[in-house]
């Protein structure tokens, strides 16, 4: 018998696509304070510090999302919507640990693992691609076994695809996008399932009447390149379902290392703030030293009464990781920049991160020795 070309075309492309797995945990932050206290289990649980203090949610329970908490709502708001949830002040810790056993079981499905955040991994099958399926059904019943909480497991042909599948499948579920269908799959989904499409970004979109993925499928590259240059291009491709970034086995040197804190109460002394501002310069030094980087600049963020929000950079000459430099730069360019009156909360990054050279020089060193003695 004679087959014709295409069957073998079929088949070739049936067998070259890659399986890319996002895993994600639910409610994170909250499902583990259910395990550590099963007496919480089934009730709205909602981390992230005191309701009747400034702050924002960390994360709920799905319970609590039932009354319309999200995360990064202020608590004010979380306990307005949910007045009978229990607030917890959460453990990292804790997290952290569930966190280790999670990604060790996900290591043991294949060498290919990227974590991007303490929650989620995507996973790329390279040898074992007989049943996807039952992979991931595999590691939702292992994850559970050894931490007791559940996750939700998307299965695509590249990473696009597999963490928007995730999010299709949550809570505690698996949703898998066979190869081909990519573009079926997105075309009915609102444009912010597009992991870029932010709230502006889907406001401006809304504006020009696209919606849903289909309507950007529709407009065709070019025209969303004249209307939204670089963007456009992105646009096309992601709802198309194409991505071809691999599946990076490294932790990914990050691009800025930052901090920020709420104040209980409005600030508007100037020693006070610059009190408040040391533990943030500490913490990003702490982190930007354990990623063996240094900093080429500083950006702050300041937040008043009103909610109005400045950022303001600066950039230094060289790269550093010299502590007393940077503690006394930022403080002084936080007093350039404070124009006097009350903040809600004060931000700062360290930006312009390289991981080249790190040995400290001379100079960074004697700095350190003068700042210890
Ligand atoms: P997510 O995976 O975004 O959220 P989640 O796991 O709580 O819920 P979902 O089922 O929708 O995945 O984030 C993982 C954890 O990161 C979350 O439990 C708490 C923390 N987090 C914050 O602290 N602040 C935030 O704004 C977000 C989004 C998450
Ligand atoms: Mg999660």
């Amino acid at each position: 018998m004679q087959l014709p070309c295409h069957f073998f075309c079929v088949i070739l492309t049936l067998m070259d696509h890659r399986i890319v797995m996002h895993v994600d945990m639910d409610a994170f932050f909250a499902s583990v304070e259910v395990v550590n206290n099963p007496s919480l289990k089934g009730k709205p649980v909602i981390v992230g510090g005191d309701p009747d203090k400034r702050g924002v949610v960390s994360t709920c329970s799905y319970e609590a999302r039932k009354f319309g908490v999200r995360s990064a709502m202020s608590m004010f708001e979380a306990k307005k919507r949910c007045p009978h949830a229990i607030f917890l002040e959460g453990n990292f810790a804790l997290y952290r640990e569930a966190s280790d056993k999670v990604m060790e079981i996900l290591q043991s499905f294949s060498p290919c693992v990227e974590i991007v955040g303490i929650d989620e991994a995507y996973v790329e099958l390279k040898e074992d691609k007989s049943s996807p399926f039952k992979v991931g059904q595999s590691i939702r019943r292992k994850v559970f076994e050894a931490t007791s909480l559940t996750c939700s497991v998307g299965i695509g042909s590249n990473k696009l695809i597999a963490k928007i599948a995730s999010s299709h499948a949550k809570p505690n579920g698996l949703f898998e996008v066979p190869p081909n269908l990519e573009k079926d799959f997105l075309a009915p989904l609102p444009i912010e399932s597009i992991p870029g499409i932010g709230i502006r970004t889907q406001v401006e979109l809304n504006n020009d009447g696209i919606f849903k993925v289909s309507d950007l499928q529709n407009l065709g590259m070019d025209t969303l390149i004249n209307r939204y240059g670089a963007y456009g291009y992105y646009f096309h491709l992601a709802s198309h379902g194409k991505d071809n970034r691999p599946v990076s086995e490294e932790d990914p040197a990050p691009k800025s290392i930052g901090a920020e804190t709420t104040f209980e109460k409005d600030i508007d002394e100037r020693d006070l703030l610059l009190e408040e501002l040391q533990p943030l310069i500490e913490k990003a030094y702490q982190r930007m030293r354990r990623h063996k980087m240094r900093t080429r600049g500083v950006s702050l963020k300041l937040r008043f009464s009103d909610f109005k929000t400045i950022t303001r950079s600066l950039s230094f000459e060289n790269h550093t990781i010299n502590y007393r430099f940077l503690k006394e730069t930022t403080c002084e360019f936080f007093t350039q920049i404070w124009p006097g009156t009350p903040l809600r909360l004060i931000g700062l990054s360290f930006e312009k991160l390289t991981d080249s050279y790190w040995q400290p020089t001379f100079w960074d060193w004697l700095a350190e020795q003068n700042q210890e003695t």
